[in-house]
């Protein structure tokens, strides 16, 4: 019998699920259960519409089953569902490398494919790691990342990664030789900042201190967010990514921006890297860059970090890493038909144009009941609400909850609820979301905490 999707889940079912990064005892009390999605809004179970605020995890900048992604995987399916990547290739593996690479205005980086975000950021500290022994320098071994930082949950990631939620549990399986920057947040200096920030990039001085205690012959590479996003969108100081690149070359540190959030489009350019004028060695990107429709992620390295590695004989293998799934032909075959859409229906400009309308109306939000900070950046903005005292998390969770019972679906983290919607969305769509928020903000202030 196939399933059907549509049916009430039996409790079975509900129970064997574990669900990630979810609060699985709650959820299954209370089952938010999305049935379809087609463009910028959610079916839900109950039949219920609601505006996906959130582009999925940021990763639908297309919105939901565009009809070009949709025909081009099923197109695929039908003439090759796979194809080994270890010592052989197909050709639009290439092709989408050789795009993605002009794509960031990189046009000889190579593109390492992967399946994730995560698996993005454990090669590229492989090959960061990798590239300096290959060179003949194997001290440099350190990993710099930073306070707050989302990388990912892979073993590196989540060493290099700043969130202590997502490392206290975990703490022997830490790579060891990292160190961490410190975040960028500071609420006295930059509260309700519009974009970025003018004060804090004396920040990025830290790693000068850093390269002062470890010496620059044992550090490897810093990684870092360009914009930090799964924290709660901190933006980066005026100044302050800038000032990491030249600290990095003057040390022979590479630097990688882990750009699976801001890949792709989402602060109105291409990359990050494109929205800040500064040039990393190394871009991880996921998600939009396929639409999300299947899973796919990839690392831009630069030909040089590409050329280190290409000595010994030639019938040998350079680099002793890759997945089974890497350059899949379904997530490549989306990716294709991603990036002809958000070219040809210049939907990256689509952003730019909608970011200011996004900012407008987020800060408009200041003054009302509980919250506590407003930040933007491109078309990403997030909400910091009071938290209730002694129950960390609840008052965003409320938020959340109020904001989907009133047809938006916000991402909540912490004390932060995010907005990131899809690049076709259209003015109204935007504002009306932020609206929609407004209200569950004061629905939210309204539920008693005792
Ligand atoms: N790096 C960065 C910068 C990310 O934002 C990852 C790596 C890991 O990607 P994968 O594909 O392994 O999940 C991420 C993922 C949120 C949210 O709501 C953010 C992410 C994932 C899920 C939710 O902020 N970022
Ligand atoms: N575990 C086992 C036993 C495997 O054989 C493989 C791959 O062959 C993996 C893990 C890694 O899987 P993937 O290549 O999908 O990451």
């Amino acid at each position: 019998m196939s399933f059907d999707p549509t049916a009430g889940l039996s409790e079975p079912a509900l129970r064997a699920w574990w669900m990630p990064f979810t609060h699985n005892r709650y959820f299954k009390a209370h089952p938010r259960l999305i049935t379809s999605g087609k463009g910028a809004y959610y079916t839900l179970a109950d039949g219920k519409r609601v505006f996906d605020g959130l582009s999925g995890l940021w990763c639908c900048p297309l919105g939901h089953s565009p009809d070009r992604v949709v025909e081009a995987i099923q197109r695929q399916v039908a003439t090759l569902d796979f194809s080994p990547s270890f010592q052989m290739g197909h050709p639009a593996a290439f092709s989408l490398a050789e795009r993605i690479a002009r794509f960031a205005g990189r046009p000889n980086d190579r593109v390492f494919f992967v399946n994730s975000g995560s698996e993005a950021v454990d090669t590229a500290l492989k090959i960061a790691v990798a590239y300096h022994r290959a060179r003949g320098e194997s001290s440099r071994t350190r990993i710099i990342g930073r306070e707050r930082g989302y990388h990912g949950v892979g073993m590196g990631g989540i060493s290099v990664g700043g969130i202590l939620t997502n490392r206290k549990m975990f703490s022997p399986l830490m790579i060891p030789g990292v160190d961490h920057l410190p975040h960028t947040f500071d609420p006295t200096h930059m509260g309700y900042s519009r974009g970025q920030p003018v004060w804090g990039a004396h920040l990025a001085d830290e790693l000068e201190r850093l390269v002062t205690l470890h010496d620059a012959s044992n550090i490897a590479a810093v990684i870092v967010e360009p914009m930090q996003g799964s924290t709660g969108v901190i933006v980066p100081p005026q100044g302050y990514l800038q000032r990491l690149r030249e600290i990095c070359t003057r040390h022979g540190i590479l630097l990688i921006f882990d750009e699976v959030i801001t890949g792709f489009g989402r602060l109105g350019t291409p990359f990050a890297a494109d929205f800040f004028g500064v040039k990393p060695d190394l871009i991880t990107f996921a998600k939009a860059v396929n639409n999300a429709a299947v899973p796919l992620g990839g690392v831009l390295a630069s030909e040089a970090i590409h050329d280190a590695f290409m000595s010994g004989p030639d019938h040998l293998i350079e680099f002793f890493h890759g997945y089974t799934y890497s350059a899949h032909p379904l997530g490549v075959a989306a990716a294709h038909a991603t990036l002809d859409e958000l070219l040809e229906q210049k939907l990256i400009d689509r952003a730019a144009a909608l970011a200011p309308v996004l900012e407008e109306a987020i800060h408009s939000l200041r003054g009302e009941p509980l919250v506590a900070d407003i930040r933007n950046l491109g078309l990403a903005a997030a909400v910091d609400v009071t938290p209730v005292p002694g129950k960390p998390a609840l008052r965003a969770f409320q938020v959340f909850e109020q904001a989907l019972s009133c047809g938006l679906l916000p991402r909540f983290t912490g004390e932060t609820i995010a907005l990131a919607p899809p690049f076709i969305s259209t003015e109204d769509e935007v504002r009306n979301a932020v609206e929609i928020l407004r209200g569950a903000l004061r629905a939210a202030a309204a539920i008693p905490t005792t």
